[in-house]
């Protein structure tokens, strides 16, 4: 009796995937169609498996407004995966870490254009950035640091 009930259960389950939700995570990229360097954080996110989509438009400060990210954090492009935003050259491991935490947020943002992020090499030049995290309110946190 308490077995057949099991077995009814079992059955029942909907097929668990057996990938990372985030392994197939598509990232929609808008950017200026002359930004080279955002181009390169493209390629960044591709090498690291995500599915990458691009929209060229001449200014993405009407993107960023849309998604919450507030003007200050501004980087020279604008992503949006699984309804966060992603401003800048954010890693490819902090979006990662952004999709399997899911905290109630805005998105993750480097602003400005730090030499040494994803797609700013510029030889062996690291300056230090911070990869912020933007909650609902427009409140920052240091989501991750980066040394020189
Ligand atoms: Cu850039």
């Amino acid at each position: 009796m308490h077995r057949r009930s099991l077995l009814g259960a079992l059955a029942a389950l909907p097929l668990l995937p057996t990938l990372p939700a985030h392994a197939a995570s598509k990232v929609h990229v808008y950017k200026n169609p002359s930004c080279g360097c955002c181009t390169a954080w493209v390629d960044h996110l591709k090498a690291a498996g995500f599915a990458v989509d691009v929209t060229e438009i001449d200014d993405t400060a009407a993107v960023r407004k849309r998604l919450g990210m507030p003007d200050r954090l501004a980087g020279c492009h604008t992503g949006i995966v699984e309804g966060y935003a992603l401003e800048g050259h954010v890693p490819a491991a902090d979006v990662k870490r952004l999709l399997a935490l899911k905290p109630q947020a805005v998105g993750l943002a480097v602003p400005g254009m730090p030499v040494g992020s994803p797609g700013m090499e510029y030889g062996d030049r690291k300056d230090p950035y911070k990869v912020i995290l933007v909650d609902r309110k427009g409140r920052e946190t240091v989501f991750a640091s980066y040394p020189a």
